[in-house]
């Protein structure tokens, strides 16, 4: 197993996490493998790098159907990544990652049986409601599902396993994500989440942003998804269009405040399209003058500071023209839209349009958002991370410290049994070796005992002879 964060993490962390990727390596190459509880800690280490690559900090991106959700994300992105212009009836979250390697990756994960029962259940009592509202929400979702198809195209994606597709391809990976992500498109429907990777991006590692279908679903099942997204974010970028606050998108911004209850520094209410203003400076801060009032109240931010800090104006499609035309040849219609611009957020300079091209990028708003994004929120949250995982990396050290003590100690054990049973044979064979010497002198003995008994006797005998001799 390789670490595969390297240079994400500190120094000191990511000393650490090597050390621990280079004892797992020796577990694993031993050949006592088996007969010592490697196997636990092995696939202990595994999950446990298996877990922090999937932590990052989620940015989620909520708000009313073409507030600009998609349009800032691809601003943010610096390319058009993220399906634009897309109908009520798409419900898929679309999240966006930074590539590891020099290739675009896509993973579309799909819904199976059970769930599609459950969305298909519920998109047949909407149409058989007695509300007239309810039947005419459901209407395009059914009209789009007849007139694409999709029905012939339900065996085909239900339950089908997670799709992994890589390309270096930009216009290949337009392609691939409007197939599942767009309303125009009959595998959409089938589709839960699909999950880019973007190589070359302005996108750090660790940080994802998921473009959510909204929580007015005409589903309540996909509405939920959004919810349970939500729940789970760091940071929730509410989109609303500047020029309006109208009743539905403030109930979708008390929506967020309500399921996030007590943590209202993670929403951003983000004023979207601030070029539709005619004087957008001037006009952005009456509108945010407005806003702050609605929510610095205790069911919002709780504070008129945090209020003003966390409420901002963009205009993402601004940003993205300049970042589509670098260059602006005079008489072109680029240059005129440029002028407009230029002239709308007070940063015309006639002379200099390198000048004015740098201004109107400061005034859209998207540098600042990257910078919060970035310099307070991601900085924050990576060195909370770290600490945790600095922790977790300490127990997991601690188990397998104990564990190794314990298998040396049992070692110890063995072996010291094992002298102990030498120095019982040593012994057994001294006392056998004794005995044998004593056996051996006995008999040594014996034969001389023996002989001098034979000696004795016959010569008792010679002796008994001669008197027999005599007396005959
Ligand atoms: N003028 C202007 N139009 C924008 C801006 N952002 C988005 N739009 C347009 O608004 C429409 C809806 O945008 P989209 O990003 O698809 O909204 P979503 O439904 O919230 O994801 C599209 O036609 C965009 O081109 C902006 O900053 N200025
Ligand atoms: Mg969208």
């Amino acid at each position: 197993m390789k670490s595969t964060t390297s240079s994400f993490w500190s120094e000191s962390l990511q000393n650490e996490l090597d050390k621990l990727v280079l004892c797992n390596n020796i577990m694993l190459n031993s050949p006592y493998y088996s007969d010592l509880p490697y196997d636990h800690f092995t696939k202990k280490i595994s999950s446990f790098f298996e877990d922090i690559k999937q932590r990052s900090f989620q940015i989620s991106f909520v708000g009313t159907i073409k507030a600009g959700k998609s349009t800032l994300i691809n601003a943010l992105l610096g390319n058009h990544y993220a399906t634009v212009n897309v109908t009520p009836e798409t419900a898929v979250l679309t999240k966006f990652a930074s590539s590891k390697d020099d290739s675009f990756h896509v993973k579309i994960k799909f819904y199976d049986s059970k769930e599609w029962n459950n969305i298909w259940q519920e998109v047949k009592s909407a149409a058989n409601s007695p509300d007239q509202d309810v039947r005419d929400r459901i209407k395009p979702f059914l009209q789009e599902y007849s007139s694409l198809s999709a029905d012939s195209e339900k065996e085909l994606w239900l339950n089908h396993k997670d799709l992994i597709i890589s390309t270096k391809n930009h216009s290949e990976l337009a392609t691939i994500i409007s197939k599942y992500t767009s309303s125009k498109s009959a595998a959409h429907y089938f589709v839960k989440e699909v999950y880019v990777e973007i190589k070359n991006c302005l996108l750090p590692q660790g940080i994802v942003l998921c473009d959510t279908p909204g929580l007015d679903d005409v589903l309540s099942y996909r509405s939920n998804i959004t919810k349970q997204y939500i729940a789970s974010s760091n940071a929730i970028f509410v989109c609303v269009l500047s020029k309006f606050l109208a009743g539905e998108q403030y109930n979708i911004i008390q929506k967020v405040f309500s399921q996030i209850r007590y943590n209202p520094e993670r929403v951003y209410i983000i004023g979207t399209q601030t070029d539709l203003f005619n004087n957008p400076p001037q006009d952005w801060k009456y509108q945010k003058d407005e806003w702050i009032k609605y929510f610095e109240t205790a069911s919002g931010y709780g504070s008129k500071n945090l209020a003003a800090k966390n409420i901002i104006g963009i205009s993402a499609g601004v940003h993205l023209f300049l970042l589509d035309n670098k260059t602006f040849a005079n008489d072109t219609d680029e240059m005129d839209d440029l002028r407009v611009y230029a002239r709308k957020y007070n940063c015309l300079n006639r002379h200099d349009i390198e000048a004015t091209c740098k201004s109107l990028y400061h005034a859209t708003g998207i540098n600042s958002l990257w910078n919060i994004i970035q310099k307070n929120l991601f900085t924050i949250y990576k060195q909370t991370l770290e600490n945790r995982i600095s922790e977790e990396v300490y127990i997991l050290k601690s188990e397998l410290t104990q564990c190794l003590k314990e298998v040396t100690s049992n070692y110890d054990l063995q072996l010291s049994a094992l002298s102990l049973s030498l120095s019982d044979l040593d012994r057994t064979i001294k006392e056998l070796s004794d005995a044998i010497q004593e056996r051996t002198q006995r008999q040594i003995q014996f034969e001389k005992d023996f002989s001098a008994l034979e000696n004795a006797t016959n010569q008792a005998i010679q002796q008994v002879d001669q008197c027999f001799r005599t007396i005959i």
